[in-house]
């Protein structure tokens, strides 16, 4: 049996978690256009009969700019820390010297596996020239382009990951795919939609706590606040006559009933709390 850590690391809008996404073939880290959307470490895991690896997608790698990005940035930082194979994203149309500097910074312990994502974009030429600039760097013990997205190479990224990894027991039950709750999950489909429905700052000024999680008959009731820092936000996030917080609650709604595999209802409330992004309490209380 092997097992072990592996841990995604790069720039935001790499497409860590889309990655982390295709090779555990469930949706458990929200993706989206925009950057810093990945908050947490979280723990995707893919056992077999031979092995047990424990990915970890990260928030991308960034100068934090107050107290939540400092958050972000510990845990970056822990997932460093336990890693047996490290997998560097670039996304090839990226600033390749950037990427390097931020990698070359990590200092890795470890083996790093350099992949090159969303070369579904580019010509074969350009995957040679960014493939050569990397596999020249010393950190990197491999290299593979692949596309996230479209899943190509994920296959030949295991074998990789495979050979790499300790020999050891398994850590989790085999039936576990992450070490996160469902109320952290349905939060995180709840604040996916901010994202996708809001533009400029009120996907960063905001988060979601989900206080009431309660299975009822035929159904699974949950209740979330979606906290933002003034009161301009909270009119924005309501909308014209409730019209945005209804849509932001029909589109996370069908969401997490394909990922609970059941029916749920969902009330959603608006909460301002100035600078919560600044105030440990609050952060705490958040689950950061
Ligand atoms: N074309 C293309 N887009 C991708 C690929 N992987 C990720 N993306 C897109 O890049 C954006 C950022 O992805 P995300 O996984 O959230 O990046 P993260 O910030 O590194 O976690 C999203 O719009 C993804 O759909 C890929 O292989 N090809
Ligand atoms: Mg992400």
């Amino acid at each position: 049996m092997k097992a072990g850590f592996v841990n995604i690391f790069g720039k935001p809008n790499a497409g860590k978690s889309t990655l982390l996404n295709a090779l555990i073939g469930e949706k458990l880290a929200i993706v989206s256009s925009k950057v810093q959307t990945t908050r947490h470490r979280i723990k995707g895991i893919l056992t077999t009969d031979d092995y047990q690896i424990i990915f970890s997608d990260t928030p991308g790698i960034i100068e934090p700019k107050y107290k939540l990005h400092e958050r972000m940035m510990q845990a970056v930082k822990s997932s460093l820390e336990d890693a047996d194979v490290v997998l560097l994203l670039v996304d090839i149309k990226d600033n390749l010297e950037e990427c390097d500097a931020i990698f070359s910074s990590l200092r890795l312990k470890v083996p790093a596996i350099v992949l090159v994502n969303k070369t579904d974009k580019v010509d074969q030429e350009k995957v040679e020239q960014v493939a050569a600039f990397f596999s020249a760097k010393s950190y990197c013990k491999k290299l593979i382009a692949i596309s996230a997205l479209k899943k190509s190479n994920l296959q030949e990224l295991l074998s990789a990951i495979i050979e790499l990894l300790p020999e050891g027991e398994a850590f989790y039950a085999n039936d576990e795919m992450t070490d996160l709750s469902e109320r952290f999950f349905v939060a995180e489909m709840i604040r996916e939609k901010i994202f996708d429905l809001f533009e400029e700052e009120i996907p960063y000024h905001s988060t979601v706590l989900v206080h009431e999680f309660k299975q009822k008959s035929s159904l699974i009731k949950i209740g979330a606040n979606i906290i933002v820092q003034r009161d301009t936000q909270k009119s924005i996030i309501i909308g014209e006559g409730g019209k945005m917080i209804k849509k932001i609650g029909t589109e996370a709604r069908k969401e997490i009933e394909k990922f609970l595999g059941q029916k749920i209802f969902l009330e959603l409330f608006v909460k301002v709390r100035p600078k919560w992004r600044e105030n440990d309490i609050f952060l705490k209380e958040y689950g950061y």
